[in-house]
């Protein structure tokens, strides 16, 4: 048994997101996200689920809190809905809605917790997406002017802010692949995302500074570890363009370094330019406090030169979760060990990192081995990682509650705490009871 500790200070955190757990999709006069409207379209989403209710967290947000204090979390990420504080995206502000997140940030710091808000969590209000959604310039434009609503509103008390959760996410699987909402497939109209998107997080930033507010911010996006499947010189290639169709392409113009060659080009031989107007790439490059960092799996990448991008994934070779990801406990230490040299060093947030994993009750107990596995490997991983350098200031384990996984519904059980969704009980699970055990300690035992 080998006991890997963390920098003194690290902090220890779990994450969720406002349409995945709050529930009250139609209450205190929120207005309609492109979530409320997918769900109810026939065969978007498994067992036609929906997160009207969820983990009805908006009416249960003190007990949750409370029971984050008991697991000892010290920093807490949620999300703030959008059409929650502004229904029609723009305009009207609902006072219902930014006073919800003024009890949250007043409970969760009366708990000794730190609220860390990400500002989009995937759940743009309706009225905005009638209007084009990301494929809009004008979203990115109304997305500063709410940013700039929430800095003015709980800025005072909130230290630490994400702008955007995983812009590649909102961009390829809602208007590429579009698997999740608004489910649009379209290689133009995401071009367009992609870059509106970018500007909209860069024009944020720059209202965070305007607004003088002290603290950080950043943007996380969702990574996966890439790693060649053969030695040949053909696959290395392969493995670079793979990183600049994902990482480099949300990392890249953060860091003042503009968008991929490569990517910029696949667009365009496809009728799809980004829309770049003067001074975008200036706002997207706005300087940020840290980059957050999601992370579940690797990928082994091979050429295929059949397809268009020059690459495809080769088949897993890993045991696989339940969501068919390969369990691979070296990718998180993998990937912070790669974005941290591609980026000269920044400070790291691991934003999101779990597992999910279907164990259940027995006699009032849910023995979730699998997933404390897999974390323990996680965070061994990224101990290393520290260890040779990088610069990582805390982890959220995602998620704190079991919760509506998207187009899988509830069916897939990311939680350290099982959420029963007939009675609303929390159980924490034995995972729970692992992750209070390494924050005690501030690190893992192997
Ligand atoms: O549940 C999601 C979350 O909303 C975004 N990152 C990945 C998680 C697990 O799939």
């Amino acid at each position: 048994m080998a006991f890997v500790s963390f920098p003194d200070g690290f902090e220890w955190g779990a994450a969720t997101a406002a349409y995945q757990i709050e529930g009250a999709a139609y209450e205190d006069g929120k207005g309609l996200s492109i979530w409320d409207v997918f769900c109810r379209q026939p065969g978007r989403v498994q067992g036609g689920d929906s997160g009207d209710v969820a983990c009805d967290h908006y009416h249960r947000f003190r007990d949750d809190v409370a029971l984050m204090a008991e697991l000892g979390l010290q920093a807490y990420r949620f999300s703030i809905s959008w059409p929650r504080v502004i229904p029609f995206g723009a305009g009207e502000v609902n006072e219902s809605g930014l006073a919800f997140y003024d009890r949250l940030v007043d409970e969760l710091l009366a708990a000794g917790i730190r609220p860390t808000p990400t500002l989009y969590h995937w759940d743009l209000p309706q009225a905005l997406q009638d209007r084009g959604g990301w494929a809009d310039r004008d979203t990115a434009l109304r997305f500063a002017d709410y940013a700039a609503l929430i800095f003015d509103r709980i800025g005072d008390r909130v230290t630490r802010w994400i702008t955007h959760n995983e812009p590649i996410v909102t961009s390829m699987a809602g208007y590429r692949t579009g698997v999740l909402a608004p489910g649009i497939r379209d290689l133009a109209i995401t071009a367009r995302a992609v870059h509106h998107l970018l500007l909209s997080h860069g024009l944020a930033v720059r209202a965070f500074r305007a607004a003088g507010r002290a603290g950080e911010i950043g943007l996380t996006n969702a990574n996966t570890s890439y790693e060649p499947a053969d030695e040949r010189p053909e696959t290395a290639a392969a493995l670079e363009l793979a990183r600049d169709f994902d990482t480099r392409l949300f990392h890249d113009p953060i860091y003042g370094r503009g968008y991929p060659t490569s990517v910029l080009r696949y667009y365009e031989s496809k009728g799809a330019p980004f829309p770049i107007e003067a001074d975008d790439l200036d706002a997207i490059a706005a300087p940020t406090d840290f980059l957050g960092v999601n992370l579940y799996t690797r990928r082994r990448v091979l050429p295929d030169a059949s397809r268009s991008v020059g690459f495809d994934m080769a088949e897993p070779t890993l045991p696989l979760t339940d969501m068919g990801y390969e369990a691979a406990p070296h990718a998180l230490g993998d990937f912070v060990d790669f974005v941290s040299a591609e980026y000269g060093q920044p400070t790291i947030y691991v934003t999101e990192n779990g597992v999910a994993d279907d164990s259940a009750p027995v006699a009032g107990r849910v023995d979730d081995q699998p997933r404390i596995r897999l974390l323990r490997g996680f965070l061994a991983g990224l101990a290393g990682a520290i260890e040779r350098g990088a610069d990582v200031r805390g982890y959220y384990v995602w998620s704190l509650l079991d919760n509506f996984e998207w187009a899988y519904g509830y069916s897939k059980r990311f939680g350290i705490v099982w959420t029963d969704y007939q009675t609303q009980a929390r159980i924490p699970k034995e995972s729970a009871r692992f992750y209070s055990e390494v924050i005690r300690s501030n690190g893992v035992v192997l």
